[in-house]
């Protein structure tokens, strides 16, 4: 009884995807989770939650996580519990002398994907990264949507402004390399995507799903095309080439690179297409008549089209067919998001290559180096280059970056790491000390980078819902570390003293220095909040601010008030005011872009290998993390092959295959169906837990997928890691 009078009913938005839902959840008196429900009154969300949703219960209080700072003996491999200020000073003992010793570009960061669903992420990261003042970033972006931003800013100029289908305006949609009904969306924040995909056909529109795999979300389009792995920039060049040939263009904007563009596309020829591809060359023309036809329409490509060898590529020719349609910028069409928080503003035109990876000389994009290079930088010899020591947060590149067993080979031969992580993972294992981030209910909650990919202007923050008691934040965890890079002392508050400087220099900026006494927030990180929202584009202090809803305009206090977000309206056109281009056009023909136009014209006509791998997600996994959770890891969520049954018979696989790749082998076992195409196996990543701590992965280990990626192969423009298309060959084990 004494529970039920106490339990406390609170509301949050998830943190575990991009589909950014409202939670409501209850905690008993001693702050743990009994219930999480969807949150019914949430504008975007209204009320859909999916199992992992379901689940952060079990993540937020997981037995089997880090709860405090670990410190390994090298010498046993075995971990033992600090308190911070020894962890603290541990760090402080070794970092500032390696790079005193061996310079800044000695120690690498890596940050893994959850980063960008933190507030720690996005606020103080950058700032650590500066403190170590390294040029080796590394990131999953470059695992992951590099090519959409490398496309995004040599179209627009503007890395950050990658534009969305108008999901619920679209009357026909054309979606490539996505399964939204397990990954629940991505560069796209949609939560209930599958419902809005429904209502996308009730309302009489089309949609056509590209994979080669009848996926989930193909099973419910009006039409599912199997194309052959890494082709897709052949399919959007017949488009592109059908467009022009048949003079269906309907160009909106003003545009630089027509000609060049027509020029690029005019050898495509739909039997070229089909040759490549698998996709009958009527098909290739009549989506292209379609495409033009529709009242509206959007191309969608997403993870399934970035990590194949042409993938900035194929992200430039999405976008080129959404110019060319009409559709770009308007309504039901592909368009940008008008996020609530000021950014970063950008004032030059995007460039790649300001500077190269040592090794292999790839080119720098948006300040990182590919992630397919850090074993490079970290196993090959070379004085004040050479990568002696790592800083990682949230990320696990041993599972999620190409050619594993090199990366876990660099991982094991560093001098000195320090991980911010919540497991001991199978990256974190290799680190000198574990600094663990609070509970995720601990921890203020608001999406900076997704909120500006939401299919509708929307906006919501969470408050921390339980105390921190003697744990710090992730914002304290970052900004103590960029002190103790910086050789600063740490134990003054440099969380506070991070704060303020930002706040100082962001107000002076916008000539308000004096309004800081106003800055709403319990901590400085929700100041530093209220500040970004009061500068944003619906602010309290912008002059020019869009309409909210709110008098007087957006802030901290506003959102507060409104625990289950706010509507801002539907998609708003944005161009060309936001273009960062030189010309202010939008390039339809990027130099760097159609440097590469010859090199897939001449693999048109190679042979392709018997058999290439690709990937895939399940709805109840994350990446290679919550893996621990017993309610996730059961019934089909499982690390398997997927074969076509007549290459399973052909081959005489039994239960088990031992793949092979350049890179690596594997044995798996074997899990035969229709709904892969012939010539094609699927092996989902984030698996291979055999030396877990953790009593759940562990016993549901699994194989990782990326031993046999090979991370010698990169998209050009981007240096992003290649996962689909990887050729194998298959034997029975
Ligand atoms: N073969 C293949 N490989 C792939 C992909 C693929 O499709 N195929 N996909 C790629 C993609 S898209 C991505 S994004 C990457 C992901 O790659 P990574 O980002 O390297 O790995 P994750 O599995 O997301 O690991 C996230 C880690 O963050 C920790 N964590 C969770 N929450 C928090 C938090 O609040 N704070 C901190 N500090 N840590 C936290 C988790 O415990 C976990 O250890 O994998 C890539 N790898
Ligand atoms: N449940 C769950 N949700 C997730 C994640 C997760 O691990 N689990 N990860 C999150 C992350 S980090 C990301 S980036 C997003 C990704 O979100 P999505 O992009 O929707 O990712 P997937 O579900 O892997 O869908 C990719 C599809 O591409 C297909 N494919 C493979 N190769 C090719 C190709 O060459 N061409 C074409 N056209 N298709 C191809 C695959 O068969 C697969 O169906 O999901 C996020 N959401
Ligand atoms: S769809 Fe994503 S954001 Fe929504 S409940 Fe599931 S994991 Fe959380
Ligand atoms: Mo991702």
């Amino acid at each position: 009884m004494a529970d039920v009078i106490t339990a406390r009913n609170l509301l949050r938005t998830c943190p575990l995807c991009e589909a950014v839902c409202g939670l409501s959840i209850t905690l008993d008196p001693n702050d743990h989770v009994t219930s999480v429900r969807g949150d019914k009154k949430d504008p975007l969300s209204r009320g859909f939650i999916c199992p992992k949703g379901a689940s952060l219960g079990h993540v937020d209080e997981d037995p089997d996580r880090v709860t405090a700072p670990l410190i390994r003996d090298r010498t046993t491999d075995t971990w033992r519990t600090a308190t911070w200020d020894e962890a603290y000073d541990y760090i402080a003992s070794r970092l500032p002398e390696l790079i005193a010793t061996h310079g800044n570009q000695s120690v690498g960061v890596y940050l893994g994907n959850p980063n960008a669903h933190t507030v720690a992420g996005a606020l103080y990261v950058p700032a650590l990264v500066r403190a170590v003042g390294t040029k080796n970033l590394y990131s999953a972006s470059t695992a992951d949507q590099m090519p959409k931003q490398v496309a995004s800013g040599l179209m627009f100029g503007d890395p950050l402004l990658m534009p969305v289908p108008d999901l619920d305006r679209t009357d026909y949609l054309l979606m490539l390399g996505a399964n939204p009904l397990e990954s629940n969306g991505s560069l796209c924040t949609a939560p209930d995507f599958p419902g809005r995909l429904k209502a996308l056909r009730a309302r009489g529109g089309r949609l056509v799903v590209v994979d080669p795999r009848v996926t989930r979300t193909a099973k419910l389009a009006d039409e599912h095309l199997f194309i052959r792995p890494g082709s897709d920039a052949y399919l959007l060049f017949g488009i592109v080439r059908t467009l022009f040939e048949e003079e269906l263009t309907d160009i909106r904007l003003e545009v630089d690179g027509l000609d060049e563009l027509r020029a690029a596309a005019a050898s495509f020829t739909p039997e070229v297409v089909q040759a490549r591809t698998g996709i009958p060359a009527a098909t290739v023309s009549r989506i292209a008549r379609e495409l033009a036809a529709a009242p509206t329409a959007a191309v969608y490509a997403r993870i399934g089209t970035c990590t194949a060898e042409f993938g900035t590529v194929t992200q430039w020719l999405v976008e080129a067919v959404n110019t060319l349609t009409g559709n770009l910028d308007a309504p039901g069409g592909a368009m940008f998001a008008s996020a609530a928080a000021a950014g970063i503003v950008r004032t030059k035109p995007f460039r790649t290559g300001r500077w190269s990876s040592r090794v292999r000389g790839l080119p720098e994009a948006m300040g990182e180096l590919p992630v397919a290079t850090l074993a490079d930088e970290i196993l090959t010899p070379g004085d004040g280059q050479q990568v002696r020591a790592m800083i990682t947060v949230a990320g696990n590149p041993v599972l999620s970056a190409p050619s594993g067993n090199r990366m876990a080979a660099a991982f094991a031969g560093l001098e000195f790491m320090v991980s911010v992580d919540r497991y001991v993972n199978e990256t974190t294992r290799h680190a000198d000390v574990i600094l663990p981030p609070p509970r995720p209910l601990q921890s203020p909650h608001y999406d900076f980078a997704l909120l500006q990919l939401a299919v509708r202007n929307y906006v919501r923050y969470s408050p921390p819902l339980v105390p921190l008691g003697d744990q710090p934040s992730e914002a304290r965890v970052i900004a103590t570390l960029a002190a103790i890079a910086a050789g600063l002392p740490h134990t003054d508050d440099p969380l506070v003293a991070l704060d303020e400087m930002v706040i100082a220099t962001t107000l002076a900026k916008a000539g308000l220095a004096q309004r800081r006494p106003d800055l709403h927030g319990e901590t400085t990180t929700e100041q530093r909040i209220d500040m970004m929202l009061r500068l944003g584009a619906y602010g309290e202090w912008n002059t020019e601010r869009l309409d909210s809803g709110v008098p007087g305009g957006l802030n901290l206090r506003a959102l507060l008030d409104n625990p289950h977000g706010l509507d801002l309206g539907p998609l708003r056109p944005r161009l060309p005011e936001v273009l960062l281009t030189a010309s202010r056009r939008v390039d339809l023909a990027p130099p760097q872009l159609l440097a590469e136009v010859a090199r897939i014209r001449a693999k048109a006509v190679e042979a392709t290998p018997e058999f290439v791998l690709i990937g895939r997600r399940h709805l109840r996994s994350n990446n290679s993390w919550m893996h621990n959770v017993a309610t996730l890891v059961s019934g089909t969520n499982r690390c398997t092959l997927q074969v076509h049954p007549d290459d399973v018979l052909r081959l005489g696989l039994g239960g088990t295959a031992v793949v092979k790749s350049a890179a690596g082998v594997v044995t798996v076992p074997v899990e035969p169906t229709e709904s892969i195409m012939p010539g094609v196996v699927s092996l989902p990543h984030g698996w291979g837990h055999q030396e877990s701590p953790q009593t759940v992965a562990k016993a549901n280990a699994g194989v990782n997928a990326n031993v046999l990626t090979d991370d010698s192969v990169v998209d050009a423009p981007s240096g992003n890691a290649v996962f689909n298309g990887v050729p194998v060959t298959l034997t029975p084990a």
